[in-house]
């Protein structure tokens, strides 16, 4: 593991360089879920690929932007999910966007997560690493990640992180996202679930939702290295996941490498308010 956190660690590097001078136009092509493809999103694919591939504990690479698995080395024990550069369509505006690891052990699924980790490229770029618990790490300017805290959820937070477009959710969800703003909640959504949900790990807690929506019934964010990961890191944080009706996005098992899932990440309070709702 720490030979394959390694590797990850180069190729965040260097696509937060590639990310200072970028080519923001698009190509011609969509990845399997339909998402038009960047230049830099092939460009973010083919760094991960090169790097990771060095890496001998890699069994296979499932990756957002190809649309089969990479197989690797057969008996190696391994398999990264990952989302080379997620929110990639706000590069052009320079809001932060990152990558997203998923690190299976011999299967992909998310009973055999045993790491997730993200990247931030902002202002500063930052590092989450989750084995056990989410530890958030920044680069100095000796060019090397330092460890900065553990990310741990409150029971309550203040933040809602509301995904989709409204006009297409179902009057529950509508009437559900309405009663936290009611409450105070603060709306906090930049369209990169990576930059969304870090605001709320480090801000102490909150709600992040992409329901089911009239054009995206299944929702819209991929399980196996968008959702499960992020499921995983909530968890470890102290906070909730679900799916709008189950106990955690973690008990979702999917064939197909690119499947979607409506999916909420946040505090207790949040959680166990969407399970009591009638979404
Ligand atoms: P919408 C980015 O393309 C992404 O996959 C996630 O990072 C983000 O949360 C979502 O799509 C945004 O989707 O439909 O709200 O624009």
């Amino acid at each position: 593991m720490t030979q394959l956190l390694e590797h990850i660690k180069e190729a965040v590097l260097q696509i937060s360089k590639e990310l200072k001078f970028p080519d923001t136009s698009y190509l011609s092509g969509q990845n399997k879920t339909g998402d038009t493809q960047l230049k830099l999103d092939v460009k973010s694919d083919q760094i991960i690929t090169e790097i990771l591939s060095k890496c001998p504990s890699l069994k296979a690479l499932i990756s957002e932007e190809k649309e089969e698995a990479l197989e690797l080395n057969a008996n190696a024990k391994f398999i990264v999910a990952y989302d080379p550069l997620d929110g990639s369509s706000l590069v052009d505006v320079n809001f932060a966007v990152g990558s997203i690891f998923a690190i299976y052990e011999q299967k992909a699924s998310a009973k055999a997560l045993k790491a997730a980790v993200y990247s931030i490229y902002g202002p500063r770029l930052e590092l989450v690493i989750c084995e056990d618990l989410p530890r958030l790490y920044r680069l100095n300017s000796q060019n090397e990640f330092e460890f900065i805290k553990e990310l741990r959820l409150e029971n309550k937070g203040k933040l809602n992180s509301t995904g989709g477009t409204q006009k297409n959710w179902s009057k529950e969800h509508k009437a559900f996202i309405q009663s936290l703003f009611d409450e105070g909640y603060r709306l906090r959504y930049s369209g990169a679930m990576v930059s969304d949900l870090h605001q709320i790990l480090c801000k102490g807690g909150g709600l992040f939702s992409y329901p089911a929506t009239s054009d995206a019934p299944r929702g819209k964010l991929r399980a196996f290295f968008e959702v499960f990961p992020f499921a995983y890191i909530f968890e470890k944080a102290g906070g909730k996941s679900s799916n709008g009706e189950n106990l955690s996005l973690l008990e979702l098992e999917f064939d197909e490498i690119h499947a979607t899932t409506p999916c909420f990440f946040g505090s207790n309070y949040e959680i166990s308010k969407l399970l009591k709702a009638d979404q």
